[in-house]
């Protein structure tokens, strides 16, 4: 078998086979959602990030409270399907040592490890939304950095390594509302503080599908063929938004170039779960788990703004499935 995904085994990830007649792309468990509002007092918890850690998984939740702000929880698991997740917000502190000024709001975390230190990035709140980083080694003691950007920004997504020397970080500069535009940009950063080099990466096409907006989803995951960066593409209904999941190759060593963009979304609200919702007609991604050695990938997303699900795909199959309808507008 060839290996397309350059990085790790991961025997323990989940995984379910396609099932019998199905011939989508990307395919869904069939037992979402894996984490309801059961799991933590009632709470919507949904747009989460989660991750290899030792043995078992760690993931980054987010919750919507009662007081309507969301904010950023620690969860543990086994298996990456049955998760426990702590009651308590996640604390920060700053980098010397002093407590951090508790966040009013963070939501749709990322999480990633490079150079064995693990940095969360979510929007946070700083006089409107912008891109909160923090890093930790432990899963104890987090330190918060400086926001990457003025406001407005969201969806900021770490590649997994340095490129050319230097932290790459994607993002959406937005505003303040349910933003009614959007195309994905990166910075660099020689040491996660002072950000530059801007260059767009995607935008907005005529596809009906991703028209409105787009946003980059899990971190994108290296291979023979280029990053492949799934993200999230947004159109508008006559009931509102509607949240797909895109997918394209970006160059390896200059990631705002892209290869190949799929004109077709890999998975757009279908199942119940994410039809409706706190927010109805919502695909989510925010996270990957995969296996370098079986070329298995799970995506790890949220659910109508209600909970979270996951499905798979497999990455020779999806790549030659980008390749095969390609965005001709690329
Ligand atoms: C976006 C973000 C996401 C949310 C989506 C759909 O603007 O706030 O957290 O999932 O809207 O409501």
């Amino acid at each position: 078998m060839k290996t397309t995904i350059i990085g790790k085994p991961l025997p323990n990830m989940p995984w379910q086979e396609r099932g019998a007649g199905c011939t989508d792309i990307v395919w869904r468990y069939d037992k979402n959602p894996v984490v309801g509002t059961d799991i933590l007092n009632g709470l919507r918890v949904f747009n989460s990030a989660v991750i290899p850690y030792k043995d078992e998984f760690i993931g980054v939740f987010r919750a919507d409270h009662r007081n309507g702000y969301p904010n950023l929880h620690l969860g543990r698991s086994k298996d990456a399907i049955n998760w426990k997740i702590e009651e308590k917000i996640i604390k920060f502190q700053n980098e010397d040592g002093s407590p951090a000024k508790p966040i009013l709001y963070g939501y749709d975390p990322r999480l990633v490890e490079i150079e064995g230190t693990y940095y969360i990035t979510w929007c946070n709140f700083f006089n409107g939304p912008t891109i909160g980083i923090a890093k930790t080694k432990d899963f104890k003691t987090f330190i918060q950095l400086e926001n990457a950007y003025v406001p407005f920004n969201r969806n900021g997504v770490l590649f997994p390594r340095k490129i050319n020397g230097n932290f790459v970080l994607l993002n959406r500069p937005s505003d303040n509302g349910h933003t009614p535009f959007g195309d994905i940009y990166l910075s660099q950063s020689p040491n996660m503080t002072y950000w530059g080099k801007h260059r767009l990466v995607m935008s907005t096409t005529h596809y009906w599908w991703k028209n409105v907006k787009l946003g980059a989803g899990p971190i994108p995951i290296e291979t023979t063929e280029g990053w492949l960066m799934i993200y999230h593409g947004v159109c508008q209904s006559c009931s509102g938004f509607i949240y797909s999941m895109g997918a394209a190759l970006l160059d390896i060593d200059d990631p705002s170039r892209v290869i190949v963009d799929c004109e077709n979304y890999i998975l757009t609200p279908e199942a119940p779960y994410e039809r409706t919702g706190f927010v109805d007609n919502v695909t989510f991604p925010c996270a990957t788990l995969h296996c370098a050695k079986k070329g298995r990938i799970a995506i790890f997303y949220g659910s109508a703004d209600t909970t979270c699900s996951l499905a798979f795909t497999q990455v020779d199959e999806l790549i030659d499935y980008i390749k095969a309808h390609p965005n001709k507008s690329v």
